[in-house]
């Protein structure tokens, strides 16, 4: 009997409702976990692809969990989905049902063949999640619960199976054939389709499965790996249309960044790829930004594709480390894959920790740290501090997407990154090769992780679990006390409450430290100390006056630290201490604490000039110091952002502290035009190329600019729209686009016209153009918005476009922030309209808005109303009403 069913959503009455296994709460939560009653040791997929009709015929070969307790029913999940085909050991049958979107059926046996067939319509699917169009080309995301929308199978982690796919198409709209593992055979049939086969010898979940299917062209290359292999390796991307760029050529980044990492990862971690080929494709509609599958790897074309033309030095870095983050998942992540979602910090964490170290070896390791400490404090003290604040391991969830956090990713880095501290590297890594030799194959968890860990390195992390179940930003107080030759350092933690935790525990928090000679300017050497209590005290021998604390070096401990350092403490390690990040530090906090005082009204105007003073003094120091790389002199120079000054705040007016920040840095720019300008100007004669001189040049360039702009806006805007026309590089140009679309004058509607004719026909520098006008400091940047969310070019279905409006927009705190709430109505305008087209995109419009509670009442009030807006607009995803839910609280 041919079972076609869709039709009878409730299913058969033969089958016991009791006996059926429950469905997913709404709330999951971690321990709740058991493992899956059924094992799925082999699967064989057959694609009939069509960009608007795809039939897929799975099979899976079932065998009980003999860990599982044991059941009559094996429960797939599938999201809007109908069966069109059920059958059992070859045999149609009738004893399944459907409940909710999955898919019930009895298996009376030990082991059994399940047959199940689909069809999907790829070019409906804006969702973005399991099997899409994108520009005529088919392609697959499965993370997190992504396979269930292409086929009823246990969508979850820690059902692994060897996956045998078959794929047949139009040879004309589908010439490339992909999918994971081994391309085993292919053939044409001779009616114009044509079918290729592929085998995965690696057991995998389902997250980690990718099919790509179109017009595509590829850059290709070998790898040998050190025991012999021989890789081949291709990039891919679409074939270019009539008046399309080609950008085969703007992949060659992207190959020299992938046989990097392959090389780093045999040397610094003794991992080697493990299959025949490994296959990158490019395509521009992506929810994320690369994604792992297991020899196949799709990535959104922001993180394959530049050259100098167009793409920036941070581009090419971040093309580098994307490239290298995926690479590097194929062991953590595949090899040894999680057991639950619980557990994404797992590979997560671990992933964005070795793809920090890449970068920091490929290139300036201080400049890396520095920009992650950035990245850290930008993204994940705010979500630490907020409603959406979570432990690196979550405990529960509403919908996963939401939880591809910069707390499951950054902070997870950064945990790895303290056991890595206080074991020294060697013993890192002997805990690391434990921890891969002892899980390799397998679904593990965080325990698994530090357990490794502990044992490989000889480390007791009893204490240190602690931070995986903690949520929050540990506040350190610190105080230096000089008595006789003895400086006491007081240490005191404070772990604040966050949602659902509101006691915490004292953590173990490694912290770096150094005492500086006033007189000499060195120090004896660097110790680590691990506050573990709630206060702590160390005491330092040998000081015969007070000496300099430098604290937190190297950032080895992700906390704030409070220390009322006096200025001129800071002065000298900013112009001296020997640790870069130190240097870097002592700087922000020069502004940060001047900036506070300011804003908090503290200061007459003598005391606030005099701090100006002080920080012009330092920042003259920085620019001239002769053994500064520019890289370097960069960072120093940038200005420490407004959300993480607001974040030094209990309540925040926005307003005030952007109107000071750019009091302050128009003060400097005044007090060194002299000195921003020679330094523009000595800049401007660097060669140009890739190397660490050039970048350097062009960073301190743009940042003269960006100083000159507040103080000079009329000098800037000559200087800029002549950087503009001299540049080679699209660093150079997109810098100088960027001050000038801040700046009133003629030159801003010039250049930004220039630029768009330029490069209307490349979709990702379009993007940058609609980012430079979100992210502006023009007084009228929020009508500019309003003006791009109706330009011909702006597309709710693409959301690398999405991002480049209103993300960038919502971290403009000028326009964003605007007082009458007009920025708080058009981002929520923008949730509730791209919510039904990409529910996942949608939700992480939310947490601007959920900041509510740290800023001033009348603002919050403004951003509340319309987060209530939002939740009461009917049908609303799970994705979006679970962060609305938690942010209203
Ligand atoms: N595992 C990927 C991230 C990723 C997550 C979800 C996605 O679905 C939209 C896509 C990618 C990574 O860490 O790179
Ligand atoms: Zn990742």
């Amino acid at each position: 009997m041919d079972i076609r069913n869709p039709s009878a959503p409730d299913g058969n009455p033969e089958m016991a409702d009791a006996a059926v296994p429950p469905p997913a709460p709404a709330v999951i939560r971690r321990v709740d976990y058991q493992p899956f009653g059924w094992l799925v040791p082999r699967l064989e997929l057959d694609f009939q692809l069509g960009l608007t009709d795809t039939r897929v015929a799975a099979t899976l070969h079932v065998e009980r969990n003999p860990a599982a307790t044991p059941t009559g029913q094996i429960r797939l999940n599938g999201e809007g989905l109908a069966p069109l085909e059920v059958t059992v050991d070859g045999q149609p049958t009738s004893l399944w049902r459907m409940a909710g979107d999955d898919l019930v059926l009895d298996l009376p046996g030990t082991a059994h063949t399940i047959g199940l067939v689909t069809r999907i319509d790829p070019a409906a699917n804006t969702q973005l999640s399991g099997l899409y169009a994108s520009g005529g080309m088919l392609c697959t995301q499965c993370e997190a619960e992504g396979f269930r929308r292409i086929t009823f199978f246990p969508d979850r982690p820690d059902v692994l199976s060897i996956y045998s796919v078959r794929m047949s198409g139009d040879a004309d709209a589908f010439p490339v054939l992909l999918s994971n593992g081994n391309l085993t055979a292919r053939g044409d049939n001779g009616d114009g389709t044509h079918w290729a086969e592929w085998h995965d010898p690696w057991p995998k979940p389902s997250y980690l499965f990718a099919l790509v299917a179109g017009r595509l062209v590829a850059n290709r290359d070998t790898f040998t790996t050190r025991s012999g292999r021989k890789v081949d390796l291709a990039i891919y991307v679409r074939e270019a249309g009539a008046g399309e760029e080609d950008d085969l050529p703007r992949t060659a980044h992207a190959m020299a960044s992938l046989k990097r990492s392959m090389t780093w990862d045999e040397e610094q971690f003794g991992r080697e790829y493990d299959l025949d080929t490994f296959n990158i494709v490019a395509v521009s509609d992506f929810n994320a930004g690369a994604m792992e599958n297991k020899g196949l790897n799709v990535f959104n074309t922001k993180y394959v594709l530049a050259d100098e033309e167009t793409a920036t030095d941070g581009d090419f870095d971040a093309v580098e480390g994307v490239i290298a983050h995926e690479y590097f998942h194929n062991w953590s992540g595949n090899r040894v894959t999680c057991r639950d979602w619980f557990q994404l910090s797992l590979k997560e964490g671990f992933t964005v920790l070795r793809d920090q170290l890449f970068s920091q070896d490929m290139g300036s390791a201080p400049v890396k740290r520095i920009e992650d400490v950035r990245v850290l404090r930008g993204a994940q003290f705010p979500e630490d501090s907020g409603p959406l604040a979570h432990p690196i391991r979550p405990d529960e969830y509403r919908e996963i997407s939401n939880f591809y956090t910069a707390t499951v990713y950054n902070k997870g880095a950064e945990v790895i990154r303290m056991m890595r501290v206080m074991a020294g590297e060697e013993r890192f890594r002997a805990g690391c090769d434990l921890y891969f030799d002892r899980h390799d194959g397998e679904a593990a968890t965080c325990e698994d992780f530090v357990k490794a860990i502990e044992d490989g390195a000889g480390l007791d992390l009893n204490q240190f679990r602690l931070w995986y179940a903690q949520a929050g930003t540990p506040r350190v107080t610190v105080r230096l006390d000089h008595a006789g030759d003895v400086a006491t350092l007081h240490l005191a933690q404070v772990v604040p409450p966050t949602p659902g935790q509101p006691d915490k525990r004292p953590m173990p928090i490694p912290l770096k430290v150094a005492l500086f000679d006033r007189a000499s300017g060195i120090h004896a050497g660097e110790q680590l100390v691990v506050l573990d209590r709630a206060q702590q005290s160390f005491s330092f021998p040998g000081f015969a006056t007070r000496p300099v604390l430098s604290i937190n070096r190297g950032f080895t401990a992700p906390v704030s630290i409070e220390h009322a350092a006096p200025v001129e403490d800071l002065v000298f390690l900013a112009a001296r201490d020997d640790d870069p990040f130190a240097r870097y530090e002592a700087m922000q906090e020069l502004v940060v604490g001047h900036l506070k005082d300011v804003v908090d009204g503290k200061l007459s105007a003598s005391e606030r000039d005099a701090g100006r003073a002080a920080i012009a003094g330092a920042l003259a120091a920085v620019i001239a110091d002769p053994a500064l790389d520019d890289l370097m002199r960069g960072e120093l120079l940038i200005l420490p952002s407004q959300t993480y000054i607001a974040e030094q705040m209990l309540i925040a007016d926005p307003g005030t502290i952007h109107h000071e920040r750019q009091a302050l840095r128009g003060a400097l720019a005044r007090a060194l035009e002299g000195e921003f300008v020679a330094l523009h100007q000595r800049a401007s004669a660097v060669p140009g190329g890739l190397n660490a001189a050039a970048r350097g040049a062009r960073k301190v360039k743009t940042q003269a600019l960006v100083y000159l702009a507040e103080g000079n806006p009329d000098l800037a805007e000559q200087m800029a729209a002549a950087q503009y026309d001299a540049a080679d590089t699209m660093t150079d140009r997109q810098g100088a686009l960027m001050v000038l679309a801040g700046l009133k004058g003629p030159q801003r509607t010039h250049k930004l016209l220039d630029f768009y004719q330029r490069y209307r026909s490349n979709p990702l520098v379009v993007d940058k153009w609609f980012g430079l006008q979100a992210g502006s400091l023009h007084p009228h940047a929020i009508e500019h918005v309003k003006a791009l969310a109706t330009h011909p070019d702006f597309n709710l279905k693409n959301p690398n476009r999405v991002r480049s409006l209103y993300m960038v927009f919502a971290a403009n705190p000028a326009a964003f922030h605007a007082e009458d709430g007009e920025g708080y109505r058009m981002l929520a305008d923008l949730i509730i309209a791209l919510d039904p087209v990409n529910p996942q995109t949608a939700a992480r419009f939310v947490p601007p808005l959920g900041r509510w509670r740290r800023i001033e009442p009348r603002r919050a009030a403004l951003m509340r109303a319309e987060l209530e807006r939002i939740a009461a607009t009917p049908g609303l995803s799970r994705d979006t009403a679970e962060q609305v839910g938690r942010s209203l609280g």
